[in-house]
């Protein structure tokens, strides 16, 4: 019972350790651009996208080829959103999200692939460590997006489908809509009931969340995704 007791301290110790943060993708006004754009996050902490208007994506670069996805450059799978068209949704008082769970450290790097909004500054990092390399800034990753003549969407299997293939990048699994997430303030990417599994295309570790089957990448710094819909 002692034991019991303890380790019930212990699990919810780390569970109100972990942080939601919360980035709105476009707006109703048609802004291009991630708010904020620039995120510190820990270990553990989950990146919560909420699609505010448009039709907007979120898919991983790295720092040297923005808009462009991280897959086509390294083995790292990477993550990617889809096209979230946000007023379908809307309609119902509902937008939709996405959610990441960040596991290293190292700068993650973001965009989005529809039309030239990357070339337009719709980028954004989480952890920045210009101490690290001065020359990978945000600022610098938007001027040299600014510079790319083009924007590639990752492709990926339609969603519910597990697996990746790093040949041609694809993350499986991402969508599933789901009710019943509160948003802000919720500690894991809750209220999705259809996720799939997003395994590496190098380590192919799959690993379980609270409630979300993620997929585990080693060299990438983040863990599964999971799609969902909460009331506004
Ligand atoms: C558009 O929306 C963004 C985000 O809500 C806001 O910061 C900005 O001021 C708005 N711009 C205009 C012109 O309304
Ligand atoms: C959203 O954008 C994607 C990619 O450009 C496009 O294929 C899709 O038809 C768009 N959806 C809507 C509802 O406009
Ligand atoms: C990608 O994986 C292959 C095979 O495991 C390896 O030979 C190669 O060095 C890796 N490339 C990078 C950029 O990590
Ligand atoms: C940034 O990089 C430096 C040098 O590699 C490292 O010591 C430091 O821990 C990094 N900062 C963060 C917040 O990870
Ligand atoms: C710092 O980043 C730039 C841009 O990605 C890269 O060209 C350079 O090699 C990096 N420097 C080090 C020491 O890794
Ligand atoms: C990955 O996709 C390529 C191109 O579609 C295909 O040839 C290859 O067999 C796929 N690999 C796996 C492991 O599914
Ligand atoms: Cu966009």
């Amino acid at each position: 019972m002692q034991f019991t007791t303890a380790a019930l301290l212990t699990l919810l110790g780390a569970a109100s350790a972990q942080k939601v943060h919360v980035v709105s993708v476009g707006s109703t006004n048609g802004t291009l651009a991630f708010s904020p754009d620039n995120v510190k996050a820990d270990v553990g902490d989950m990146l919560q996208f909420q699609f505010r208007g448009g039709n907007h994506s979120v898919a991983q670069s790295n720092f040297d080829n923005p808009c462009s996805p991280i897959a086509a450059h390294t083995n790292t799978t990477g993550i990617f959103s889809g096209y979230q068209p946000v007023a379908a949704s809307q309609a119902m008082g509902m937008i939709p999200t996405y959610s990441v769970m960040v596991s290293a450290k190292t700068p993650l790097w973001f965009y989005c692939s529809q039309a030239k909004h990357c070339q337009a500054g719709m980028v954004m990092v989480v952890n920045e460590n210009t101490t690290a390399n001065s020359s990978r800034s945000l600022t610098a990753f938007k001027t040299l997006a600014k510079a790319q003549a083009a924007n590639v969407a990752p492709t990926r299997a339609s969603g519910g489908t597990s697996g990746t293939n790093s040949t041609t990048g694809s993350t499986g699994g991402s969508t599933g809509s789901g009710s019943g997430s509160s948003g802000t303030g919720t500690t894991s990417g809750s209220g999705s009931t259809t996720s799939g599994t997003a395994s590496s295309a190098t380590s192919s570790a799959v690993a379980t969340g609270a409630a979300t089957m993620v997929g585990v990448s080693s060299s990438v710094g983040l863990v599964g995704l999971v799609a969902a819909m909460f009331m506004l």
